[in-house]
C-alpha cells in the first residue's frame, strides 16, 4: 500500500503562530521514515512551502470570520492534494496545521469516497457556523461548511456539502460552545464526550461510534484527529488545550481500533503547535502525534 502524505504548514484558522510548524516537526521527528519502516511506500504531496506564500496581502474579516480568503485558498489546495492521493488509491495522511484544513481534507476524500463516514476526535466540536462563532477562528468551523449548515458564499462557495449528519461521529468532546450544542441537537449528530469515555470505557465508546456510522464496517472511514483531544498532560503543545482529555492509551486505542476495521482511507493529524511550551512538551507532543499516525496505519496490530 502507498501512503499519500500531505504536509500543511498552515495557521490561518486560529490566532497562534507555530501550528504551521507542526508538520515540519513531525517530519523532522521521522514520521515519513517510520511509515516506510512499517512497509508502506510514501508519496509526499509537492509544494508544501506554497501554503505560507499563498497568504494574501490583505484579508479583512468577512462578518466574524478571520482570514477567510487565506483559509479558503489553503483548504482548496489541500482538497486537491488529498483528492489526488485518494484517486490513486493511496491512504491519505494529512499533517496540520490547524483544523480549518479539514475543510480541504474531507472535501478531497469525499469526492472519491462518496459514502464515507467521519470520526472526529477532538476536545471541540468544530461545527460553529460563521454566525454562531464567537472567536471568528475558522478552525472552530470546518464541519458546518462540510455539512452544508452555512450558506454557500465567497470565498467558500467552492465547498460542496459532502458529509451527512448521520455519517459523522465525535469522540473526546469536552468544550462545546452553546451554539454548537444547539446544532448537534438539531441535526441529531452523535457525540461521545469525555463523560461517555469515563462511563463506558474507550473500548465500548469506539465500538458504539463505529456502530453508529459504519454498522457493517464496510464504509470508507476518514478520521480527523485533533491532538487536543488528548489530555494536556499527554499533548501539551497545542493551541487550545482543555483539561480532562483522553489518556495516552485511550487516544492510541481509537487509532488501533479504527486501523483494525481495515476501512480507513484518510487521516488528519492536526493542531500540533511546536511553539507552545518548553522543549520537552514539544518533543512529547510531536512524538505522540507521530505514534497516533503509526497506530492508525496498523502499527500495533499483531
Ligand atoms: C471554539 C474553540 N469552539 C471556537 N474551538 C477550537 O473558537 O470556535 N477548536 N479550539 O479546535
Ligand atoms: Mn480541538
Ligand atoms: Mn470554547
Ligand atoms: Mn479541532
Amino acid at each position: 500500500t502507498v501512503v499519500g502524505v500531505t504536509c500543511v504548514p498552515f495557521s490561518g484558522g486560529q490566532p497562534k503562530g507555530g501550528v504551521d510548524d507542526g508538520p515540519i516537526e513531525m517530519v523532522r521527528f521521522g514520521i515519513l521514515d517510520q511509515i516506510q519502516d512499517m512497509g508502506y511506500s510514501v508519496e509526499l504531496s509537492e509544494g508544501m512551502d506554497k501554503y505560507r506564500s499563498m497568504k494574501p496581502a490583505s484579508d479583512l474579516p468577512i462578518g466574524k470570520m478571520k482570514n477567510p480568503r487565506y483559509v479558503s485558498m489553503a483548504a482548496r489546495r489541500v482538497s486537491d492534494q488529498v483528492k489526488a492521493h485518494c484517486e490513486q488509491g493511496r491512504m491519505a495522511v494529512t499533517l496540520g496545521g490547524d483544523h480549518s484544513i479539514a475543510m480541504g481534507t474531507l472535501t478531497g476524500s469525499s469526492m472519491v469516497y462518496k459514502d464515507m463516514c467521519v470520526i472526529w476526535v477532538d476536545a471541540h466540536a468544530d461545527i460553529n457556523t460563521p454566525e454562531t462563532t464567537d472567536s471568528g477562528n475558522l478552525h472552530g468551523c470546518p464541519l458546518s461548511f462540510l455539512l452544508g449548515l452555512c450558506k454557500s458564499e465567497a470565498p467558500f462557495d467552492w465547498i460542496e456539502p459532502c458529509l451527512r449528519a448521520d455519517r459523522l461521529v465525535y469522540i473526546g468532546l469536552r468544550d462545546v460552545d452553546p451554539g454548537e450544542k444547539a446544532i448537534l441537537r438539531k441535526h441529531g449528530i452523535k457525540a461521545f464526550s469525555m463523560h461517555d469515555v469515563d462511563k463506558h470505557g474507550i473500548g465500548k465508546v469506539v465500538e458504539m461510534a463505529l456502530d453508529h456510522v459504519n454498522k457493517d464496517r464496510s464504509l470508507p472511514i476518514h478520521m480527523s484527529f485533533d491532538v487536543d483531544a488528548l489530555d494536556p498532560s499527554v499533548a501539551p503543545a497545542t493551541g487550545t488545550p482543555v483539561r480532562g482529555g483522553l489518556t495516552f492509551r485511550e487516544g492510541h486505542y481509537i487509532c488501533e481500533a479504527v486501523a483494525e476495521t481495515g476501512c480507513l482511507v484518510a487521516l488528519d493529524l492536526v493542531e500540533v503547535n511546536p511553539a507552545l511550551g518548553d522543549p520537552e512538551s514539544l518533543r512529547q507532543t510531536v512524538a505522540v502525534g507521530c505514534s497516533l499516525v503509526r497506530c492508525s496505519l496498523g502499527e500495533s496490530l499483531l
